[in-house]
Formats: C-alpha cells, structure tokens, sequence
C-alpha cells in the first residue's frame, strides 16, 4: 500500500460506485475554501426502513497522510467482508455508513506541492491579517469554541478561526451531520500520530453522560487493536491523555447527542510521525481496522 494524490482518491471513489452500484453512492456535501467538492462515500442497503448512521471521516489535518488511506482501507475492507460476513449483511441492512476520505482537501492537495508544505496541518483559508493563512479545522466546531487549547493568532497551527465554525469545511459536516443527528449512532473522526482513542470531552471541565461505556468499549477496541499486531494504543478523553483542547469535531458530535464519538490517532508513536514508513501503511490499517469495528459493531448493537 502507498498514499495517493486527491485526485487518485477522487478517481478510486469513483470506482468504487461503479463495482458496487447497490451499495455505494458518491454524495457531495459542502465545499472547500478553495471552492473544491468535498464528498463522501454512503455505504449501504438500499431497504424500506428508517435506517441508522455511522460517521467517520478522515484527513481533517493535511499532514496526517494515513488517515485517507484507512478511509480507503475501511471501505474496501467492508465491501470485501460484506460478501461472505453475515454480520457486516446483517449491519449494511440497518445502517448506512459516511465515510469522508479527505475533508481537508485544501490542505491535503497543499501537502503534496513539494518539501515545504509537506507537514502543513490546517485548511487554506485566509485569515484576518495579510498572508497568514489556515485554520484549524478541529478547533473550528462549535464545542466550547475558543476556550482551551486554542490560539487566536492565524499563524499558529491551532488557530481555532475567527467564530465558531467559521470555515467551509467544518461547516459542511456541521451541517450534513446536525441535520441528521438523531440517525447518527457513532462519530469517528481519523488523525495520527500517537497510537491513541480519545472520547469526549476535551475541555477539563466536561464530562460526557456515557464517560464510562465510552470508556469500556474504547478499552476493548484498544485490546482489539493490540491483538492484530501487538501495538497499544491508550484510551481517554484528551485533558487525560495528553492535553485540553475545544472546538473538536468529536466533542461537537457528541453534543450533538451522537453517543459513540472517539477521535482514532493512529501510527506510529513519533519516530516517523506524520512520515510513517510505506510498510507500516497496511498494518496501521489493519489494527486501526479492527478497533474501529468493534466500536461501530457495539454502537450497532445498542
Ligand atoms: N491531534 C488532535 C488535535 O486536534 C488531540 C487531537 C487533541 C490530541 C488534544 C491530543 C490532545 O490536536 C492531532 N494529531 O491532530
Ligand atoms: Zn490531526
């Protein structure tokens, strides 16, 4: 496995409607600030029934170059199981599943221009003084925006914008997602690097009202991720992990009332970080596979 460009993603999305016409259709849903079409792929049987919902998108920050490629890796792995897996028929029939692959288009196509823009984490909006450009997109939602964990200055990597989803790409999951909130069972929102499952909430002074499930079938989904390839990954909300922070697209969700929200940071633990080495693509996504199954099994289950 390897990473693409977005227009390869575009292209395989494309492709993937047309091996799967019953199951898969492209839906657009918003726009960058660059005017590009962010889309995603809707996975799921065509029934009569209400049926529920499953997020997750991927590529929020630029750099973090394997998250799109697990978008793709989930969607192929689930089509692939679909077909001899009676429990993947059993949840295709009562849930339909979103999967953005790349939400920070912007960003992501900036990251492949040349040496010097390869770790650029933001979008590639113009902020409120000349030349300083991007936004935080997972500082941007409308969860506590601006509180903790932010700055003001455009410059900085966590500028949180200007106002609470002020930026085209948060307002687009903000709005396809909001408008079908109560469909929503699970919210998973893909970054790297740290090996981590963070829940909500990630201002200190929050707790989510299911803390404790989030908790316990975060700890399972780490001990599955484990089981694959013997890597850990540690589970919590982000002021116990590591450090507080607002305006998360995670902790938006939840608020929301969507009960299964985690923020999946996979490999590696720092050595290569954003880098990660090509032959850690496939087993990065097969653990990150694994967890992220049994969180949206559990949910389903509910
Ligand atoms: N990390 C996330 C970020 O938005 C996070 C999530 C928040 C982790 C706070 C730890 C603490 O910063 C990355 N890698 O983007
Ligand atoms: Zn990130």
């Amino acid at each position: 496995l390897h990473t693409i460009p977005y227009d390869i993603i575009s292209d395989w999305m494309n492709q993937i409607v047309k091996d799967h016409p019953d199951l898969v259709t492209r839906v657009e849903y918003g726009k960058t600030y660059e005017k590009r079409t962010i889309s995603l792929l809707k996975i799921g049987l065509n029934t009569e029934a209400k049926k529920k919902a499953i997020w997750m998108d991927c590529g929020i920050h630029a750099r973090e170059w394997i998250a799109p490629a697990f978008c793709q890796y989930f969607v192929n792995q689930i089509l692939q199981s679909y077909k001899t897996d009676a429990k993947m028929q059993e949840m295709m029939k009562n849930v339909d599943f979103y999967v953005t692959p790349v939400l920070n288009i912007d960003g992501y196509i900036y990251t492949w221009k040349d040496n010097t823009t390869r770790l650029w984490r933001k979008n590639r909006s113009l902020g409120p003084s000349p030349d300083c450009y991007g936004t935080d997109l997972n500082r941007n939602f409308d969860a506590n925006w601006g509180t903790v964990g932010v700055s003001f200055n455009c410059s900085s990597n966590i500028f949180c914008g200007t106002n609470a989803t002020s930026e085209p790409e948060a307002q687009a999951v903000t709005y396809f997602v909001g408008t079908r909130k109560d469909d929503f069972l699970c919210f998973l929102t893909i970054h790297s690097y740290g090996q981590l499952l963070l829940l909500p909430y990630g201002h200190p002074n929050y707790t989510a009202s299911n803390y404790e499930e989030l908790m316990k079938v975060g700890q399972d989904a780490a001990e599955a991720i484990k089981k694959v390839h013997g890597q850990n990954y540690r589970v919590g909300t982000s002021p116990d992990v590591l450090y507080p922070n607002s305006g998360s697209s995670r902790d938006w969700a939840r608020m929301q009332g969507i009960p299964f929200s985690y923020t999946f940071e996979l490999r590696d633990n720092g050595t290569f970080g954003f880098q990660l080495p090509e032959d850690q693509i496939q087993p990065a996504c097969e653990e990150a596979y694994s967890g992220a199954l049994h969180i949206i099994t559990y949910a389903h289950n509910q």
